[in-house]
């Protein structure tokens, strides 16, 4: 009788066991499923229509600017015009998503001089600038890096690509010198925002 109960515990025991091991199994799939679950990094192509309708004629400069501003790609050819050559896009890894052999652009820091950020003294620097695009896509860079650090050389707005006005909007945000560059590439772009640091 005694050796019954003490197989009959043993039994129950192990069976407990093995019923907390199944749950823990069952606990790890479910959260394995939540992670692939998590929307993955698309880039959905749009169709011509679809791209056309997310296009902008202006791009506005606006926020702590003493010129509010509306610039158009003739707005921008009449400004200092540069030409990058063999424009490459990069992704993670610096994987090339898109090479450009010439684009015509204006550096960003040309047109925030034009608008002038509202400075009160030389101190008053805690900017950033949002480059916003119609999709909602954004890209941020700092005051500091646009007026003193090398990036401010290589924040452009592209408005023509290999001759042709631009797809994918009618002007494009890029920050050439970004490790990978498509995170700060902003197709539709809409508007260039200036907000102080609270
Ligand atoms: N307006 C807008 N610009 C955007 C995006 C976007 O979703 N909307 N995607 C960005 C990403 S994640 C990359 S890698 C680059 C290059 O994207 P492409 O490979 O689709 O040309 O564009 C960037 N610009
Ligand atoms: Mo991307």
């Amino acid at each position: 009788m005694k050796t019954k109960n003490y197989i009959l515990i043993l039994f129950i025991a192990f069976s407990c066991s093995m019923c907390n091991s199944s749950k823990k199994d069952k606990e790890e799939t479910v959260s394995v499923e939540k992670i692939s679950d998590k929307p993955k990094h698309e880039h959905t192509v749009l169709t011509a229509e679809d791209s056309l309708k997310l296009a902008n004629h202006t791009i506005e400069i606006k926020g702590e600017v003493e010129n509010q501003l509306q610039l158009t790609v003739d707005s921008l050819k009449k400004m200092k015009v540069v030409t990058i050559e063999n424009l490459k896009i990069t992704g993670k890894g610096g994987a090339i998503k898109r090479e450009v052999k010439s684009c015509k652009a204006v550096l960003l820091r040309d047109i925030l001089d034009k608008a002038k950020i509202k400075q009160t003294d030389h101190k008053d620097r805690n900017f950033y600038i949002v480059e916003s695009a119609s999709d909602d896509y954004k890209a941020t860079f700092s005051w500091a890096e646009i007026f003193n650090n090398p990036t401010g050389d290589n924040a452009y707005i592209i408005f023509e690509e290999n001759g042709k006005p631009v797809k994918n909007g009618e002007m494009i945000g890029l920050c050439k010198n970004d490790i990978a560059s498509g995170p700060r590439h902003v197709y539709w772009l809409k508007s260039i925002e200036v907000y102080k640091v609270k």
